[in-house]
């Protein structure tokens, strides 16, 4: 049968580190090649004498490719000699014109000098494998590649630089203290200077799952900062698409004076704190009534599919007209949503260079719920845009500090969440006595949980689902 997990085959492998070409192609396009055959592939495609008795490891060197008699493609050319290059191996890059028809005629003469194409995520694998970086790290790199805000793009860079690591590994240590101590031999307690009274077992267990607490607190925030939801919702006509727009200061969404005019989701994207949001203004909500023609109440039921979508929803009101008993009917039912979603709400009291007919807290008093914030604005004049756009912020806690650590990968959280689980499990059985080593041998497994976030006693299953998902090339 053919089997094919990647980390098996330690071969010759090759892979376009540039995006794919196209028929415009490309200034460059960078090839890299991996592995014991690189050096001597490249070699077979370099026609000029390059490197005479020495291999100029690092040194960027002008090349003319050649195979088979036809020449490819004059080139820059870096060789790179393990360990000292991205895997751990020998490494070639080829910096090639970035046409469709060159890059294809290398590619080609790579497989027929027995390289093979690589898998994805499999150059990032093979640094893994030879210890060049953590799995941790070798994930940052794959997040770095997807950063679309700043603040994604820091955390990763921070993470590559093994901030969470060495976080990992510090907890590892102490945790490895304790159990070391629990471990000497329990059966002479008077003969064990080195061992541990269960009351400092737990003490020291109580600091170990204290320090994992704020790391766990933090995926609320690392979760969002490839990006959130902010759907734009209320009655017709109270000004969510001027919002929409004064918010991204375009004219994108169309903007009348008669009720129902957006019909469709208009989706924009926009950045709060260095993160991505993606912006809907939604067709204005209305209670179900037979005078609605179809196409609105399409626009209605995806209106409230985005409340449903959101992470954040901005719930406008006009507060130059009366509110109505609909304006009542339509918060309700959008808190009910946003509970069950888990969705926070900003109340918008718009059009504030009208003359105001009721205060925010009315709304508050409406649905019962005074705790909900709520920001009043002008989308016409601009007037409390600003503080919108930080009260998003605040509310979505994207003022992050330089020297947090933030979970961004459910991997990560699901394994520290499982570390403190049996901390915490241990702490207890602790307390209520059970025998040290006992306990001991139920704690190894945060360790292998630990072990586990940095790469160790994963299976090439495991490592075959965490790279997949990294581009090829990389
Ligand atoms: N005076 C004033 N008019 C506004 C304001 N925001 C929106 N409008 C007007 O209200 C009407 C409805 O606006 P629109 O953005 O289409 O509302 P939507 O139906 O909720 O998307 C338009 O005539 C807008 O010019 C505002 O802050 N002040
Ligand atoms: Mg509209």
């Amino acid at each position: 049968m053919h089997s094919c997990s990647m980390g098996i085959d330690s071969g010759t492998i090759f892979g376009l580190a540039t995006p794919p070409p196209s028929v415009q192609g490309s200034g460059i396009g960078i090839i890299r090649i991996s592995g014991p055959g690189s050096i001597s592939v490249a070699g077979n495609l370099i026609k000029n004498d390059l490197y005479g008795d020495e291999i100029p490891f690092r040194e960027f060197k002008l090349a003319t490719l050649s195979f088979e008699g036809k020449d490819l493609d004059r080139c820059g050319v870096i060789f790179f000699n393990a360990p000292n290059s991205y895997t751990g191996e020998d490494v070639v890059e080829l910096h090639v014109h970035g046409g469709l028809a060159v890059i294809r005629s290398v590619e080609n003469a790579l497989i027929k000098l027995g390289a093979r194409p690589a898998e994805p995520g499999e150059f990032t694998r093979r640094a893994f494998l030879n210890a060049r970086l953590d799995l941790l790290q070798a994930e940052s790199i794959a997040a770095l590649i997807g950063a679309a805000g700043g603040a994604a793009q820091r955390e990763a860079l921070r993470q590559r630089s093994g901030t969470l690591s060495d976080k990992v590994t510090i907890l590892r240590a102490q945790l490895r203290d304790v159990l070391s101590r629990m471990e000497v031999d329990f059966d002479y307690p008077e003969e064990r200077p080195d061992g541990i009274e269960t009351d400092e077992a737990v003490g020291s267990l109580k600091r170990i799952s204290n320090d994992i607490n704020p790391l766990l607190e933090s995926w609320d925030r690392g979760r969002m900062l490839k990006g959130f939801r902010l759907a734009i919702i209320g009655l017709p006509n109270v000004g969510k698409s001027s919002l929409l727009n004064a918010l991204l200061m375009e004219d994108r969404a169309i903007v009348t004076s008669s009720p129902g005019t957006t019909r469709d989701v208009v989706s924009a994207s926009l950045a709060f704190g260095g993160v991505p949001a993606e912006l809907l203004d939604t067709a204005g909500l209305r209670l179900s009534d037979d005078s609605i023609e179809t196409a609105e109440a399409e626009g209605i039921k995806r209106s409230w599919r985005e409340v449903e979508r959101a992470h954040l929803i901005l719930m406008v009101f006009d507060t130059s007209i009366p509110i109505s008993e609909e304006n009542s009917a339509v918060v309700a039912e959008a808190r009910v949503k946003a509970d069950k979603s888990g969705a926070a709400i900003l109340l918008v009291c718009n059009k504030s260079d009208l003359d105001t007919l009721w205060e925010p807290s009315k709304i508050a008093e409406l649905v019962d719920s005074p705790e909900l914030p709520h920001v009043i604005i002008s989308a016409k004049t601009g007037e409390g845009i600003d503080q919108l756009r930080s009260r998003v912020r605040e509310m979505m806690n994207l003022d992050i500090s330089p020297d947090e650590i933030l979970l961004t990968e459910v991997r990560h959280r699901a394994l520290l969440e499982e570390t403190n689980g049996i901390i915490d499990d241990v702490r207890k059985g602790l307390s209520e006595e059970i025998p040290q080593d006992v306990a001991a041998t139920e704690l190894w497994g945060a360790d292998r949980s630990l072990g586990r976030l940095l790469g160790e006693g994963l299976g090439a299953a495991d490592l075959d689902e965490i790279f997949s998902r990294f581009c090829i090339g990389k």
